[in-house]
């Protein structure tokens, strides 16, 4: 068996958690057969720390899993404490709630609130195992500008992209229904413009403030805005539409409080459009990335040549090969 996974047999047979009540019944209880996790967090070993977000209050670990079994793997583990979900603040200023002092002077006091577990959530993202990129990808390192013109992308980026190989598996598992098929929020079937809409999982879906979610195109030969050209405008505009108008009848967000964009550079070489909250602050939201798809539109409008002869911009990290590439070429 994979180190990644576990065979769930350890566990014993436990009752679902409901967080409901005055929020102290639920001390014994477990998770729910379904909603126990195929990851044991007891197998992993911590190598290193990748990078330490002290705002977003997020820790991005490195390390091994599988040592005991001889089947050792590389494990990318990201923590991320949850927002403050309002319909559970009558739990934690329970009556009952453990709340200690830490100090007191005049009018001020600090204390610690420990809430329950259940209350007490951490987000947490596995990759398993993990590729030397994806470690790579959360190391904290020194960013740099690159202006990539036209000729650039056909003699630095395509061939560098070419020679690589980016897996677009959990994509293709999301287009094909193989996972996440109960996420799905809208599809527009049709293999040349349609689309499936899909909670981002940055996104823990309970509150609207931070609302991530991402449209994936049927058609799978666009890589990038790179690709695009007149030929792709109904896509794009049943993108943006369909989107929008999902997105008001199911959360009740104006179109105009929705950031609709594409990443240039993607994080994965597959058609794919965010939608966030206007005033969220979503990761990839700035002006080097982030490319409003209703301006892409009419830049295509415009000219339907407009991302084949245009300079973009964009950041790479100091040790991503890309940049390397750029450096060899006299480009930086
Ligand atoms: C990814 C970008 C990609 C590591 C990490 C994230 N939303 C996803 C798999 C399934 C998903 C996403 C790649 C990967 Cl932490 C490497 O993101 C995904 N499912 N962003 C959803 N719904």
């Amino acid at each position: 068996m994979a180190a990644c996974v576990s065979d769930g047999s350890v566990e014993p047979e436990i009752k679902k958690a409901k967080p409901s009540g005055n929020g102290n019944e639920e001390k014994a209880e477990g998770p729910a057969a379904s909603e126990r996790s195929t990851f044991n967090l007891h197998s992993f070993r911590l190598e290193r720390v990748l990078r330490e977000n002290v705002r977003d209050k997020t820790i991005f670990l490195h390390g091994k899993v599988g040592e005991d079994q001889g089947d050792v793997q590389d494990a990318v583990i990201i923590l991320e404490k949850t927002p403050f979900q309002e319909d559970a603040l009558p739990q934690l200023l329970n009556r009952n709630a453990d709340l200690r002092l830490q100090m007191k002077n005049d009018i001020y006091s600090t204390h610690h609130l420990h809430p329950l577990p259940a209350f007490n959530e951490i987000k947490t993202t596995v990759v398993c195992p993990a590729t030397e990129k994806h470690i790579k990808k959360y190391l904290q390192q020194e960013m740099y500008l690159v202006n990539e013109t036209a000729d650039d992308y056909k003699n630095i980026t395509t061939p560098y992209l070419q020679s690589q190989t980016f897996s677009v598996q959990w994509l293709y598992n999301i287009l094909e229904k193989k996972a996440e098929v109960e996420q799905i929020i809208h599809e527009n079937p049709d293999p040349k413009i349609g689309f499936i809409l899909i909670p981002d999982f940055k996104w823990n879906q309970k509150q609207l403030d931070d609302l991530h979610l991402i449209a994936i195109s049927h058609f799978r030969e666009v890589k990038s805005i790179r690709d695009l050209t007149a030929e792709h405008l109904p896509m794009l505009q049943t993108i943006l539409q369909e989107g929008q108008m999902v997105i008001s009848k199911r959360y009740n967000i104006p179109k105009s409080q929705l950031r609709i964009y594409l990443h240039y550079q993607p994080s994965y070489y597959h058609l794919h459009v965010h939608f966030t909250a206007v005033g969220h602050d979503a990761p990839g939201s700035m002006v080097e990335r982030a490319h409003l798809l209703f301006n892409v539109i009419e830049n295509v409008q415009f000219d339907p040549e407009y991302y084949q002869k245009r300079t973009l911009t964009f950041a790479l990290k100091a040790d991503d090969p890309l940049l390397h590439r750029f450096k060899e070429e006299g480009r930086i």
